[in-house]
């Protein structure tokens, strides 16, 4: 069995738009894989009672117990670990991982961003976009790499922007296809690497 193991920092709703596309599109059945665990660097990150509830083991590393990033990607790595994992999927994890982390999972780490990557890599992408005029906007799906937002591109998707959109609406509209899209691009990931 093919585990993935998810990252969440928060509302966790990739994360579960990912667990009900597996579920719905019998992904044990097919690709061999499910979605074995959840963990998140935020313990109150709402994603975790939504895995909770839907029968997936959780744990919370939190980034604040730790001296310094390397320390932190070591106690991370172990929660991983302990389940095996074939895929990490970055699901709205809010914390740059260390090159060492990276190296480790080189190959099968993924990550959704929502912006139209090379544009706009880093925090703020929406406001950034608005800001710029752009009148298009969207997501990428990403293998993590060393240099923050810059790894071999995996999907995107396109999404206009409109003339009374703020940062928050923007997110809004983005996020639908961000929840059509990375588990589609996860699927992909499995068929080719089987
Ligand atoms: N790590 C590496 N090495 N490479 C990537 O491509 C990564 C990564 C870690 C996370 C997600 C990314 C995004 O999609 C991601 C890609 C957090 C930050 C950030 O600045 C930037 C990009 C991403 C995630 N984080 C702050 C930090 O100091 C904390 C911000 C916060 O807690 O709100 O780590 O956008
Ligand atoms: C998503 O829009 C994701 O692309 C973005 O945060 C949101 C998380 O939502 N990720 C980043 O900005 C990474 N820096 P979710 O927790 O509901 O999936």
């Amino acid at each position: 069995m093919k585990n993935i193991v998810i990252l969440i920092s928060g509302g966790g709703s990739n994360m579960a738009a990912i667990v009900r596309a597996a579920e719905q599109e019998r992904w044990a059945a097919r690709f061999n894989a499910r979605v074995a665990a959840v963990i998140s660097n935020k313990p109150d990150a709402a994603g975790l009672a939504l895995a909770r509830a839907a029968g997936i083991a959780t744990a919370v590393v939190p980034h604040k117990d730790f001296a310094s990033r390397e320390d932190f990607d070591a106690a991370l790595a172990q929660a991983i670990d302990a389940h095996a994992p074939s895929l990490v999927v970055l699901a709205g994890f809010m914390r740059i991982l260390t090159p060492g982390f990276v190296t480790r999972y080189a190959g099968r780490l993924l990550n959704i961003h929502p912006s139209l990557l090379p544009a706009f890599p880093g925090l703020h992408t929406h406001q950034r976009a608005i800001e710029a005029g752009c009148k298009v906007a969207g997501l990428t799906v990403h293998q993590v790499t060393v240099e923050l937002d810059h790894g071999p591109i995996l999907a995107q998707a396109v999404v206009p922007v409109l003339p009374d959109d703020t940062a928050a609406s923007l997110a809004e509209r983005v996020l639908v296809h961000e929840h059509r899209v990375y588990p589609q691009a996860i699927a992909a990931w499995l068929v080719e690497t089987k």
